[in-house]
């Protein structure tokens, strides 16, 4: 059960945190990962480490907030290593700052990020495995602020809350091709990304506290799901988010 044996992945954001998490998980269940980040470094260090459990993975450097060049970068992509079977889309920046603080140039770099860039590369994505008449998986992450919100996080939620509905219209658009979409909604995980949020005692405390299980959670507490969601034990599972978060939207 829960095998990816043979599936070829594509997962951004992929070079650390949750995403390098989630490429990990899928590189264990078999499948042989690509990772998408900007910082060249980090992308090497991070495929170091997936080669180990198989010498097909491999990273890219691109940054997909140039949504124009979405479209030749994927072209290019499949071109080097066929198609993808599976598409995470975990590469998301915040800007965390008052609503009215929010410049527009920042607005849009969140939007663009973590919303257009989604939808234009899962677009890319489905357009080679329908014309090739081929099934697949995609995973958009997503966060507790589609759910709710907390002072700072206008431009971030509203993407996620976007992402959310994305979920949505492309599992029913790609339903009849075989393509599922699914959601995965991380807790407060300890990232790079949440540092800033975890380094904070006060809202470290507010976040255990808050959380019915009583920790932050850990890039492995993700990984595992989007491995059953993309395997074909949840072949008819698409449209859905999964919330992982210890409880939090559970409890208030
Ligand atoms: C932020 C956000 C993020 C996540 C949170 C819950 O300020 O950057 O709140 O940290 O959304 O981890 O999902």
């Amino acid at each position: 059960m829960f095998t990816l044996d043979g599936r070829r992945a594509l997962v951004t954001g992929g070079n650390s945190g949750i995403g390098f998490s989630i490429a990990m998980s899928l590189t264990r269940a078999g499948a042989s990962t690509v990772i998408i980040g900007r910082n060249n470094k980090k992308n090497i260090d991070a495929a170091n480490l997936l080669q180990k459990i198989n010498p097909l993975c491999s990273a890219e450097k691109f940054d997909l907030s140039d949504v124009s060049k979405i479209q030749t970068f994927y072209s290019r992509l499949i071109k080097k290593y066929g198609l993808f079977d599976i598409l995470i889309n975990c590469a998301g920046a915040t800007v965390r700052k008052r609503a009215d603080m929010i410049g527009i140039d920042e607005w849009n770099n969140v939007i663009n990020l973590n919303l257009t860039s989604a939808f234009i590369l899962s677009s890319e994505w489905a357009k080679s495995l329908i014309s090739n008449n081929r099934p697949g998986s995609c995973i958009m992450i997503i966060s507790l602020m589609s759910e709710a919100a907390r002072p700072t996080t206008s431009a971030y939620g509203v993407s996620k809350a976007g992402l959310k509905q994305l979920v949505k219209s492309l599992a029913v658009d790609w339903a009849k091709f075989n393509i599922r979409v699914n959601g995965i909604g991380p807790g407060y995980i300890k990232t790079d990304f949440t540092e800033p949020l975890y380094k904070n005692r006060d809202f470290s405390r507010w976040v255990v506290s808050r959380t019915p299980l009583g920790r932050w959670g850990n890039p492995d507490d993700i990984g595992p799901a989007a491995v059953f969601l993309c395997c074909d034990d949840a072949k008819f599972i698409t449209g859905q988010t999964l919330f992982i978060d210890g409880g939090w939207l559970a409890s208030f």
